[in-house]
Parts: C-alpha cells; sequence; structure tokens
C-alpha cells in the first residue's frame, strides 16, 4: 500500500488513464469482529448503496444510522486491455475510518483515518476477466482515533451509572462521538483506478518565490525510475512561459499573482519518460509579521466560516454540486475563506478553492481531545499531520494549517504534546505556512498553547453557551477576552461564534433561537472585533445547519448555521451580506 508522499491527486492526461469505480456497490453490514469471509465472497443479502456517500442515510433504516462496528462493500469491475503493460493503482480519495481491501480475496490494502486518501498498485497476476473488489470499512471511534469517541462511563454523560453495570445490562454497542458533528462513515470520497507506466512520476511539489516584479518557480518531482524530469511551465491559456529540468529555479516575469476573489493559476507539466503530470500552482506569499496575517505582503482579513462536509442523504460523502453551491454562496455574502472543520476536506473541495480564490485553514482531524486520549492520539496526529500536508501542500487556497480544533489546552501536557506538532508542521510544509491550533478555553490565561502558534485562534460563544442570551454581557466578556490577548502581539481570528437559530422563528425583540436573535448576536459581536487591529478575522459558526449525534441540546442537528442545511438562507445571511460587501480583502484594519 502507498501513502505519504505519495498521493498525486489522480488525472486522465496523454500518459495516464483514470477510471472512476463510483457507482451503486453491494452493502452489508457486520459485527464487531472482521468476517473475511464477506471480503471474499460475494455478499449474499445485500443492500445497494452510492458510492460515494456516507452510509447511514441512504435508507430509512436504522440500523445503518445507528451502526456500529464493520460493514462491508463490494462491486465487479474489468480492467481495459487498453491499459497494457502499465501500472494499475486502485485508490481511495477517504473511507471512514478505517479499512480492509481484497481483490479477488486477497487482501490489497488497509488504512487508519477517514479524510485522506489511499491508494494500492494492483498485481496483475491477480486480475481476472470480472474481479471481486471488496472493502470492509469500521466506524468505532475511541481514544486512540482521530476524531476522538468517548469510552467507559463518559460515553452516558454525567451522572450515568458507571461503564461496567450498563455494560451488563446488553446495550447495543453505539459510538459516543467526543465532537459535535454525526458520525458519519463508509465510502465518503471517490473510488477510481488510475494507470502510470512502468517508470513513472509518484510526487510533485511547487514552491514559488516572489522578487522585485518576477517569480522564482521550483518545481521538484519524485521519481519511480532513473534518469531526470522536464518542467514546462504553462500560463491559463497554454502558452508555455519557461521550462528546464525539475529542481531547477524558472522564472515568470510580471507574473498573475493568486489572489483571494482573484484566483489565477499557473500548471506545471512535469515530463518523465514515457509519463507526465499535470500541477496546477499559484504564485502568491503568505506571512504573519507583527499582528497582521499577509496575503502578497498585503494585511488580510478573513470573512467566512466554519463549515461541515454535511448534507442530506450523502452524509459526509463527497458532493460536488453541494460544494460548488456552497463557494458561490459565500461569494454572494462577499466572504472570502473557510476552516476545514473539523477534518480534511475533498480534494475536490480544495481544487474548486484553488480556481475561485477562496482561502483556507486547512484542519486536521483532530477534535475532541483530552487528557484521557493525549497518550493515545500522538502517533496517529503525527501521521495525520505529514499525510494532510503531503497531499495539500500545493493548493494556492490553503494559507495556514490547524493542528486541532478546542484540544484540552488546559492540561500541563497540552503544551508539551503541541509544540512537536507545530514544529513537525512548519518542517513538512515545503511553504512554511503558519501554523495553529483552535482553542476555546473558557480559563484563556490558563493557555499556553495559544499563544505559542503563529496565530491565535480562538472559538467563543459568548451570549449562547455562557451568559446565553445577554449581548451586552457577550459583548464585555468578548472585549475583556481580547484585551487579554492582544498583550501578545499576533494576529487573532475569532475561528466560532454562533448561536443555534430555528429557521423561520421570529421574535420583535432578540429571543435565542430566533432569526433576528442570530443576527443581533453577531452584530453586537461583531462590533466588537471592529475595534482591534490585532483581530484579522471572523469566522461563524456555521457556514449551515448540519447533523450531529441526538441529544438534548440538538433539535435534529446543530441549528447555528447562517443557512439551512438545505442552504436557504436566515437572517444573519442577510446581515453578512451587508457587512461583509463593505469589507475589502485587503487593508480592513490599518
Ligand atoms: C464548538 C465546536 C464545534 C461545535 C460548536 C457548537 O466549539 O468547535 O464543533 O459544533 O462549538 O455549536 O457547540
Amino acid at each position: 500500500m502507498i501513502s505519504g508522499d505519495f498521493m498525486l491527486y489522480p488525472q486522465l492526461n496523454e500518459k495516464r488513464l483514470l477510471i472512476s469505480l463510483n457507482g451503486i456497490w453491494d452493502f452489508a453490514l457486520g459485527g464487531e469482529e472482521l468476517e473475511t469471509d464477506k471480503l471474499i465472497n460475494p455478499l449474499t443479502d445485500a443492500k445497494r448503496l452510492y458510492v460515494p456517500a456516507s452510509y447511514n442515510d441512504q435508507q430509512a433504516d436504522i440500523a445503518l444510522r445507528d451502526h456500529y462496528g464493520w460493514a462491508y462493500y463490494q462491486r465487479r469491475f474489468s480492467v481495459p486491455e487498453s491499459v497494457g503493460e502499465n501500472r494499475l493503482v486502485l485508490r481511495f480519495g477517504a473511507v471512514a475510518h478505517a479499512c480492509a481491501v481484497f481483490l479477488n480475496g486477497k487482501e490489497i490494502a488497509s488504512h487508519v483515518g477517514g479524510f485522506l486518501p489511499f491508494e494500492a498498485e494492483l498485481d496483475c497476476r491477480l486480475l481476472q476477466a470480472s474481479n471481486l473488489l471488496a472493502v470492509a470499512v469500521d466506524n468505532r471511534i475511541n481514544y486512540s482515533t482521530l476524531p476522538v469517541g468517548n469510552e467507559g462511563s463518559a460515553m452516558f454523560g454525567s451522572g450515568a451509572p458507571d461503564f461496567e453495570s450498563v455494560r451488563k445490562t446488553k446495550l447495543k454497542p453505539q459510538n459516543y462521538p467526543n465532537f459535535d458533528f454525526f458520525n458519519y462513515c463508509g465510502i465518503n470520497r471517490p473510488v477510481s483506478l488510475y494507470t502510470t507506466p512502468a517508470e513513472y512520476i509518484s510526487d510533485v511539489t511547487v514552491t514559488t518565490e516572489l522578487s522585485q516584479g518576477s517569480a522564482r518557480v521550483l518545481v521538484c518531482a519524485v521519481l519511480s525510475g532513473e534518469g531526470e524530469a522536464q518542467v514546462s511551465l504553462l500560463d491559463k491559456d497554454g502558452n508555455e512561459l519557461a521550462s528546464g529540468k525539475a529542481g531547477d529555479e524558472l522564472i515568470i516575469d510580471n507574473p498573475v499573482l493568486w489572489q483571494p476573489n482573484a484566483a489565477y493559476l499557473y500548471t506545471a507539466k512535469i515530463s518523465f519518460k514515457n509519463d507526465c503530470y499535470y500541477q496546477k500552482f499559484g504564485v502568491r506569499s503568505v506571512e504573519v509579521r507583527g499582528n497582521q496575517f499577509l496575503i502578497n505582503g498585503k494585511p488580510f482579513y478573513f470573512k467566512g466560516f466554519g463549515k461541515h462536509e454535511d448534507s442530506e442523504i450523502h452524509g459526509r460523502g463527497l458532493d460536488e454540486t453541494l460544494n460548488v453551491k456552497d463557494i458561490s454562496l459565500m461569494k454572494w455574502l462577499g466572504a472570502n475563506s473557510f476552516r476545514t472543520s473539523h477534518y480534511p476536506y475533498s480534494e475536490e473541495m480544495l481544487n474548486l478553492c484553488d480556481e475561485e480564490g477562496i482561502v483556507v485553514i486547512a484542519e486536521t482531524p483532530a477534535v475532541g481531545l483530552n487528557s484521557k486520549s493525549y497518550k493515545n492520539t500522538i502517533a496517529a496526529h503525527r501521521g495525520v499531520i505529514e499525510d494532510m500536508i503531503a497531499r495539500d501542500k500545493n493548493h494556492p487556497s490553503i494559507v495556514m494549517w490547524s493542528l486541532a480544533n478546542e484540544p484540552n489546552t488546559e492540561e500541563a501536557e497540552a503544551y508539551n504534546y503541541f509544540m512537536p506538532l507545530y514544529e513537525l508542521a512548519h518542517k513538512c510544509d515545503p511553504q512554511n505556512r503558519p501554523v495553529t491550533v483552535v482553542v476555546s478555553n473558557n480559563d484563556y490565561v490558563k493557555d499556553r498553547v495559544a499563544p505559542a502558534m503563529d496565530v491565535i485562534c480562538a472559538n467563543r460563544y459568548y451570549g449562547w453557551y455562557i451568559f446565553a442570551g445577554n449581548l451586552d454581557a457577550a459583548a464585555q466578556a468578548m472585549a475583556a477576552e481580547l484585551d487579554y490577548f492582544e498583550r501578545f502581539s499576533k494576529p487573532f481570528i475569532l475561528t466560532e461564534y454562533g448561536a443555534d437559530t430555528i429557521s423561520g422563528i421570529h421574535s420583535a425583540v432578540p429571543n435565542m433561537f430566533s432569526e433576528e436573535f442570530q443576527a443581533e448576536y453577531y452584530d453586537a459581536v461583531n462590533a466588537v472585533l471592529d475595534k482591534y487591529s490585532f483581530v484579522i478575522g471572523e469566522h461563524a459558526w456555521n457556514f449551515a445547519d448540519f447533523q450531529t449525534i441526538q441529544g438534548i441540546l440538538r433539535a435534529d442537528g446543530n441549528k447555528k448555521g447562517v443557512f439551512t442545511r438545505e442552504r436557504r438562507p436566515k437572517l444573519a445571511a442577510h446581515y453578512f451580506r451587508n457587512r461583509w460587501r463593505g469589507i475589502p480583502d485587503f487593508d480592513y484594519k490599518k
């Protein structure tokens, strides 16, 4: 199995074939033990489900929705003769959370982690006229997985009988996320086959540096085979601007910069023997200087959202139409950015952001970390940082890495846990982008992690969870917190703030859960943010309503969306449209 450095996005070009294995697959639920016969023999009594998509909401069946443990997918495929002597690679965009892949009865890959791709080169000796591809998927979460699931009595909340006695009552096992989104699972992203010649390009890294009106472009390639790769830089219309060997410094005179809301993408064509690969890239710089966040040397202001990959029926599965709609709605609002809360998003979404000039803060799936999980998650956490940056390093839309969302940073060990990860992220990134951890510590003066990051990112719900309904108190508490963080002379982004709002509930005076309250809540907090020059961004929580575990705090999911789950605007969407269209991307706070 291949992972880590070797995760070029698959493409169809004059040297490579790309075949989709998306579509209707056979599907069966399993139990807590892996049943290899369901990977070797055709499934009996299979359901038919669509891939890519989460399995949970595809049928009106509580067994699918609340499943715990293994599930099995199968389909058959044939390989066209035109593949000939080429290498054939099977690639999964993401399977949540752990999986084993069998081909014609033999295991060919396994993978842990639900939000990043993995691939397996197929051994042609295993191939037949019709091949049985089988995937076992485990959706269980616990103190060692990212995201983190609860264990023991923590699963049932405070006041519940201790776990052992509950166990004895023979409750059906269930996942208890230590995070606030539904644990949608399955083959969530595309499955494909692609070819390369026997000697091939296995990785490409592009870095650019701007100086005196020109861009120095370095294209490095990892090759499987002896020899050197050639590079040709193309403009948007396919005209060649420079060429040379991989690793040479190439110059683009008077480059068109990749700018927020005005994206421009160049292409590096890499040729190696009988292989080639087209890597898009942008010329742009990112830098934290003092309390400013500079893109192309100018102070940028983040206007946008924390999001989710979440929708009706698809669950967390890739829905490219939805992605197109979401980006268009962000532009309609005058937003310019979002955070991939709380996991790496699909490559398809990042490609779209590159094209559309949407700025992205890319986050790992490290959500729900606490003192009980720290010692168990560190290895997976390192791995996911390495793999995420290896996958996403070339995206001009990504301007910062977020290592985690709301870990328990009050713990003494949190600082020791995060500083090596902070250094690792910097080391892995050829563009050396800023790195952060998104915190939410009520006792923020005890937080040692946030001020140690390049940008201080905090989630804050004054007026909702704290001082519920009291917007005056909310504004004062927000100001007090900003007074505290200002001393670190670093930029600050309010990465989450929001209020649950049921679309259609209205009130003359702002009442919690009404559309008017949500709009007034944002207006009250934003008035505070506007007073502080080191506040360089506001990300409302959330872009849209999304599904969560059931519970007394959630009315059919989290309703803090500025849009409904169907993407209809609430009053706050119009409020932000009015505000953000008046806030420029650059130089908002001089
Ligand atoms: C948070 C979390 C987010 C939740 C949100 C909320 O701080 O980061 O995942 O959904 O609060 O609505 O409670």
